[in-house]
């Protein structure tokens, strides 16, 4: 497996913005940290615990199950249980995972299948963590709007309610890894390959494992310390575009761990297929161009799943 190459160690930081969303200028704390990172941490976000500590319960049960039984749920095309195989274009990691479209209703039949007995039970665990932290996206993303003085205030977030909204939910376990095991050379390998997400908004949360990292403005790689009571939140590509460049989708990945086993949940918040992605004319000041060529999320999308997982996505939209 080539790309599990070992990659230059990061170093931890602690200057990822921290956002509490019960402070009334949370809002410009908000832009900035898209601004300036297109990523940040929130607490105070309103998941009930329960919702994060039943889902992850059942994940973990999931991904003990023997290696055949969880390929009954395979293979991810494009949704469904993978393992190591990220994507249709050969990129691979030290990762097993579960990815679902995110509207309530949707993969019923294959969630049926994956979860057997405790369909119901679930099921139910799914619909709660999932509609509980679109609720919180659509917030985050109401209060950008706010703070970037846009009147309509749910223009990001009604792309994520639309019945129709282009939404996805990935369960990801990273099991120790052997060949780390014991290692004191400060190696590490790939987990899930570097990338920026092509949506509107990610929502992460993981367990206490470290893992995460991001790249900074001038390439350098911070490590995220990890943090089970709190969100991780990220702007994707789509965001970029909408507002012109302003908010920056970071370029993320995860790395392996020797010893500990890592689950995230992330919540990928998409428009519906025929939406227009383009800059809101609000946000274009004076005689400012447009960066971008008109496209779909269709468009996107389709093109997106022909690139490899580190491409740059977007290059392709931008006008010279
Ligand atoms: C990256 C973000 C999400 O995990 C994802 C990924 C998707 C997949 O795993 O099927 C993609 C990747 C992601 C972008 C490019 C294509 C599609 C794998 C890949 C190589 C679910 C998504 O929406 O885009």
């Amino acid at each position: 497996m080539k790309q599990l190459s070992p990659i230059k160690p990061a170093t931890f930081s602690s200057s990822i913005p921290l956002i509490d969303l019960s402070k009334p200028d949370s809002k410009n704390h908000l832009v900035k940290a898209c601004e300036e990172f297109g990523f940040f941490k929130v607490i105070n976000h309103g998941v009930p615990t329960e919702f994060i500590s039943s889902l992850e319960s059942e994940a973990v049960k999931f991904f003990s199950m023997p290696q055949s039984e969880k390929e009954k749920a395979g293979p991810p095309e494009p949704v469904g249980y993978g393992n190591k195989c990220i994507g249709p274009n050969g990129d691979v990691g030290w990762v097993e995972y579960l990815l679902f479209r995110a509207n309530p209703g949707f993969d019923e039949q294959r969630l049926a299948s994956i979860f057997g007995r405790n369909t119901e039970f679930t099921r139910c665990a799914v619909d709660d963590y999932v509609s509980a932290v679109k609720r919180m996206a659509c917030e985050v993303l109401e209060l950008l709007a706010d703070g970037l003085k846009i009147q309509q205030r749910d223009v990001f977030s009604k792309l994520l309610m639309d019945e129709q909204s282009d939404s996805l939910f990935r369960v990801n376990h990273y099991p120790p890894c052997p060949e780390l095991q014991g290692d004191t050379n400060g190696r590490n390998l790939i987990g899930f390959g570097e990338h920026t997400d092509p949506q509107i908004i990610s929502v992460l949360r993981s367990n206490n494992t470290s893992g995460l990292q991001i790249s900074l403005r001038d390439g350098s790689w911070i490590s995220v310390p990890p943090d089970q009571n709190s969100f991780f939140i990220n702007v994707g590509d789509s965001l970029q575009v909408m507002t012109n460049g302003r908010f920056k989708s970071v370029r993320h990945r995860v790395v392996a761990n020797g010893s500990k086993s890592r689950v995230s949940m992330i919540y990928f918040g998409g428009p519906p297929l025929s939406e227009k992605i383009a800059p809101l004319a609000s946000l274009m000041e004076g005689e400012e161009d447009s960066l971008y060529k008109e496209f779909t999320w269709f468009e996107y999308k389709k093109s997106a799943y022909k690139l490899r997982l580190a491409d740059n996505r977007l290059g392709l939209f931008e006008k010279i």
